[in-house]
């Protein structure tokens, strides 16, 4: 009787550039990887609304109110695309809420910088969401369908975001002095915190081998730096507002700017639970959980009611 080779069919399958779906056969560590990217990605997307849903309620019209309600809702959406697919890789929701809410999980560095001002909703959506387009136009052809397919969605849905930003940006850029200003502290606040959402220097990343060779990702996180540096410059000079780095400077023969590093002892501070921001995120979404028990008891309710009803029928 002749063997399957089922690591010889994963292999050919990520040679092929075919999709590795959840009831294929996949190592081990593969699996884990996944788990471990698409739960903090996960993560990042619900207590990233927090830092956003600070700004509904002193939103500066009605209009910005609705779009910014919009987008906070959008990252809901986003949150139940990759805890869905992570749940198609074997682990449930409520173990990765529990990692999430015990501290035990990571989720992106970003969200523990506090908004100050409206500006920081325009370089929110500007740089944070610019960043995450960035980086997630590449994890759609990401080798795992299930996260594949979240992410087609979920670009589309950040390029509203982005420009969303980049409007309050324009905005208040070429509105009264007070407002330029605002614009420029937000840039300088948010600028090398944006940078850090790649992860660290290539040569620092210890998933990334793995992640390359299985193609979950598909570029180097300095890769993907630079190309946020290039794009972004030109942006900013359409504002007239500038990046806060006096090394900033275009590099010819490597057709990309030069830039500072961001603090990468301020990155590994934040990721270890000691930003600014770390324990309120985490006591905001403790509390919002702990008082949205009644609503998961009454949908399971209403779902074993039905389930019922059907048997019956
Ligand atoms: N913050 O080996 P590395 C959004 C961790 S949400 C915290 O390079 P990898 C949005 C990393 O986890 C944006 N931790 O890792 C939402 C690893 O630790 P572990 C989120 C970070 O996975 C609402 C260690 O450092 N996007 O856009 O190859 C509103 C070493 O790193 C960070 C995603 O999650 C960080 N910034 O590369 C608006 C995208 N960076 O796990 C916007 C999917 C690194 O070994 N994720 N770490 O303990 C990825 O593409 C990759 O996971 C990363 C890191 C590029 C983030």
């Amino acid at each position: 009787m002749s063997t399957i080779d089922f690591e010889a069919i994963f292999e050919a399958k990520l040679a092929n550039n075919e999709f590795i779906e959840p009831k294929d056969w996949m190592p081990e560590n593969y699996r884990k990887h996944l788990i471990r990217q698409v739960s903090q990605h996960a993560h990042s997307e619900i207590v990233g609304m927090l830092p956003e849903g600070n700004w509904i309620s002193r939103a500066p019209s009605l209009r910005a109110k609705l779009v910014l309600l919009a987008k906070v809702q959008d990252e809901g959406g986003h949150g139940l695309y990759l805890y869905t697919a992570a749940e198609s890789l074997g682990v449930s929701r409520d173990e990765m809420l529990e990692a999430l809410h015990t501290g035990k999980a990571k989720y992106s560095s970003i969200f523990n910088y506090p908004t100050l001002t409206w500006a920081d909703i325009g370089a929110i959506g500007w740089l944070v969401d610019g960043a995450a387009i960035m980086n997630q136009v590449m994890l759609q052809r990401s080798s795992y369908g299930p996260y594949s397919r979240a992410m087609v969605r979920i670009c589309k849905e950040e390029s509203f975001h982005q420009r969303q930003g980049y409007e309050i940006m324009t905005r208040m850029a070429f509105g009264t002095p007070d407002q330029k200003e605002m614009a420029q502290d937000a840039l300088n606040r948010w600028w090398y915190p944006s940078l850090m959402m790649f992860g660290p220097p290539d040569a620092e990343s210890p998933n990334s081998e793995n992640a390359l060779k299985w193609r979950i990702k598909r570029e180097s996180n300095d890769h993907l730096r630079q190309r946020f540096v290039d794009q972004t410059v030109v942006q900013a000079e359409y504002l007239n507002i500038s990046i806060p780095d006096k090394n900033l400077k275009w590099n010819e023969s490597k057709k990309g700017y030069d830039f500072s590093p961001p603090n990468w002892e301020e990155f590994k501070n934040v990721v270890k639970g000691n930003g600014i921001c770390n324990k309120e995120r985490l006591e905001a979404r403790n509390k919002a959980h702990n008082e949205g028990a009644w609503v998961r008891e009454a949908a399971a309710a209403y779902a074993k009611k039905q389930n019922q009803l059907s048997t019956a029928a």
